[in-house]
């Protein structure tokens, strides 16, 4: 992985892993690509261009004309937005991969793409849910993710393409705001406790999803690119978490910090019952075994962190 073009770049986790890896590889060697523009430092420090991912010849334009031997493609929508409009989901989720893979075989790229803890449905074993296990997820969003990890195996097994991906769990983080997402709650309550002191989740208590701390996301993705192919055994879709958690587990870790944080709940049915369908716990020894997973940030040391440095950022 020397030059890398990133699809879905102002989003939640292309918005870090954009600078992350102009860090590490050089800024004029990750060329991010989004559907708009924003005023971010992922536009203004490095190579920025339009892409929608459903214009394959463009995406095929800028890979050979940047040189790049790989492509991170994060363009896609969450699981809420994709409930509400399935079909558009489909298009935008599936017809977006096809095309990336579609570049990655002509182009002989590595590849990477998230798959999500939203791959697993109401049939899935709920808690240590296992790598290898059964999927019959019951959303749109769902569907792809399940579709997503079968091509990228198809792929690697068909073409030799060089595909790798996670199964990510709900990712929290200061930089950007996910948006239309199952999981964002777990991100709104930290601005709302800084603002208000208080939070109505939409998602009720005693619901256990996975979670993650960005930076452990990213870590993440770059060590499983790096690591060594032939370790590898299941390339596309490993299980991947930093924590299981409740909405009261957030109020806990936040009142250490905010002592009269108040948690109140107004339940979203339909995010309920994604929520609902999706595992309490998944078990990720497979990423810890084949390539060295292994998070730093468990619920109280993510909670610091995050309030602090989005008190920096909400200027308080
Ligand atoms: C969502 O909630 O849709 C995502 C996910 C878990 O894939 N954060």
């Amino acid at each position: 992985m020397n030059k890398i073009l990133i699809t879905g770049a102002l989003g939640q986790i292309g918005s870090e892993l954009t600078m992350a890896l102009r860090e590490k590889y050089g800024k004029n060697n990750v060329i991010a690509t989004d559907i708009r523009e924003a005023d971010s430092p992922v536009v203004t420090q490095g190579p920025f261009e339009i892409l929608d991912v459903q214009d394959y010849d463009k995406m095929l334009d800028l890979a050979k004309n940047y040189e790049v031997d790989t492509i991170m493609h994060l363009a896609a929508l969450l699981s809420a937005k994709a409930e509400n409009n399935p079909k558009f989901a489909w298009d935008l989720n599936m017809g977006g991969l096809v095309n990336a893979l579609e570049v990655a075989r002509e182009l002989e790229l590595q590849f990477f793409t998230p798959s999500s803890i939203g791959a697993f449905g109401p049939s899935t074993p709920k808690k240590d849910t296992p790598q290898d296990t059964i999927q019959r997820p019951t959303t749109m969003y769902g569907v792809n993710k399940v579709s997503g990890e079968l091509l990228c195996d198809y792929y690697y097994s068909r073409f030799g393409v060089d595909t790798r991906g996670v199964r990510f769990p709900g990712l929290i983080s200061y930089v950007t705001e996910p948006g239309g997402g199952t999981t964002d709650y777990a991100v709104e309550i930290y601005y709302e406790a800084l603002k208000n002191k208080s939070y109505t989740s939409y998602i009720a208590e005693g619901t256990y999803m996975d979670m993650m701390y960005m930076p452990d996301a990213i870590n993440a993705i770059i060590q499983l690119m790096e690591a060594d192919g032939d370790k590898l055994e299941h390339r596309n879709a490993f299980n991947v978490t930093a924590m299981s958690a409740a909405p009261e587990d957030f109020e806990k870790a936040i009142q250490k910090q905010i002592p009269d944080f108040e948690l109140s709940y107004d339940v979203d049915s339909v995010r309920q019952k994604i929520a609902d369908s999706w595992p309490d716990s998944i078990d990720a020894d497979c990423a810890s075994k084949e390539w060295g997973f292994k998070p730093e940030f468990d619920i109280d040391k993510m909670t610091e962190d995050m309030l602090d440095k989005l008190k920096t950022k909400l200027g308080q």
